[in-house]
């Protein structure tokens, strides 16, 4: 199933020419190894843990609601720039929506990166409570908890004035504390007993906003993000009275605590001491490092440019090694008296399934060299 796909890509629903996807014109952004990606849905996937982690969400929900979560899993990751950023309010400035940050296809249309891009139309069309899952796509740095394809969970839930009129609060206070409940018990079903906190944080379409993270090897990782839907998304959807709170999942992160992954890579390995660890429906199996083989650092100093950013250096870098690159970690940087300034990276390179040889890894790091100068406009010293 991972073969790259020549011209045409036709799994799990999803019908797409690598045309649309990787087209030749100067706004698109999206290389190779982000295409081959599009449509694989390891989220379908009943023996994958992120599809077992799915079908464990679904349970809780569908046991504590009664079933009335609509479940959607098979949406188009194709968006318009309308549905990813406009209809959830983000700012025209924001960040996420610059080509650092997301993969564009063309000026109007993105490979989304959150599931927020279904939320306005499924409340449109007169949903009140609903489950997205889905991959979606960020240009990002790279370490074990990032990757550049991963798998998201939306979940919204709207309340009418009934719903709390009779408990004294207000919609807002009574919707914020529904949705920390719904959250806290999900992790009891998913972990039993796990060591978690609420931080208070921004997004866009939503206030107030909330942040989970669990403990995981001896961190503080950010599972998910949440909130009381911003009142401008609920009245453009035709309810105006109503109140609603969304959140969405990071589901690989979730898993990696589950399951005790401790590589996000470890996801799109198709060896079998990998994927014969996992059963469908069983969510307690800790998963058994088949190998630690060591990792290998190569550093690298260059004097950066104006339009230089670490997401290009990133998928530089991912271009030339793919998964056999672990971690790029600014070491070193300072500016001299020319205002000149120089970064040094250190590159880790491991695979997770088999040793490396010195040769391929210089290889490796000869043609990153390469590329680095010639694509990113730096000055290697
Ligand atoms: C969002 O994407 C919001 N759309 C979530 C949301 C939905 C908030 C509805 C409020 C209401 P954020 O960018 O923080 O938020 O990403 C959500 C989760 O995705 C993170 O908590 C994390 O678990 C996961 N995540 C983010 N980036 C990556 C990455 N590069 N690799 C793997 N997981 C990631
Ligand atoms: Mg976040």
């Amino acid at each position: 199933w991972r073969q790259p796909i020549a011209s045409l890509l036709e799994r799990g629903g999803v019908q797409i020419t690598r045309e649309e996807i990787v087209r030749d014109e100067p706004t698109n952004n999206v290389p190779d190894t982000i295409f081959t990606k599009v449509g694989l849905q390891l989220h379908r996937r009943s023996q994958h843990p992120i599809g077992i982690l799915k079908n464990a969400i679904y349970e809780y929900f569908d046991s504590s609601y009664g079933n009335k979560f609509k479940k959607f899993e098979d949406l188009c990751p194709i968006v318009s720039v309308k549905q990813n950023f406009d209809d959830v309010l983000v700012p025209d400035d924001h960040v996420s929506r610059s080509y650092n940050d997301t993969y564009y296809i063309d000026p109007q249309t993105v490979l989304r990166c959150h599931t927020s891009a279904h939320q306005a139309e499924l409340l449109s069309s007169g949903y009140k409570q609903f489950l997205v899952t889905g991959d979606v796509y960020r240009r990002d740095s790279i370490d074990s908890t990032h990757y550049p394809v991963f798998h998201q969970m939306e979940g919204v839930r709207v309340f009418s004035p009934s719903d709390w009129e009779s408990s004294g609060k207000d919609g807002t206070t009574y919707v914020a504390e529904d949705l920390k409940k719904c959250l806290e018990g999900l992790a009891q079903h998913l972990f039993g007993t796990v060591e978690m906190r609420w931080i208070d944080t921004y997004f866009p379409f939503t206030n107030p906003s909330f942040e989970l993270e669990i403990f995981f090897q001896e961190k503080w990782l950010e599972v998910l993000g949440c909130g009381v839907t911003e009142q401008e998304i609920i009245r453009r959807s035709g309810n105006e009275e109503n109140v609603a709170w969304a959140f969405g999942l990071g589901l690989e992160r979730l898993a990696m605590v589950l399951f005790d992954i401790p590589d996000i890579r470890l996801f799109w390995s198709d060896d079998e001491r990998f994927t014969s660890q996992f059963k469908e429906g069983q969510l307690g199996v800790k998963f058994k490092p088949f190998s630690k083989f060591p990792p290998c650092y190569k550093d690298m100093s260059f004097w950066i440019n104006e339009s230089f950013t670490e997401n290009n250096l990133c998928e530089v870098i991912r271009g030339i090694a793919g998964d056999l690159v672990e971690e790029v970690c600014l070491i070193d940087n300072f500016t001299n008296k020319k205002g000149m300034t120089s970064h040094c990276y250190r590159i880790a390179y491991r695979s997770m399934e088999r040793s490396l040889t010195d040769d391929e890894i210089n290889d490796l790091q000869w043609k990153v060299r390469e590329q680095v100068e010639s694509k990113l406009k730096v000055v290697l010293r």
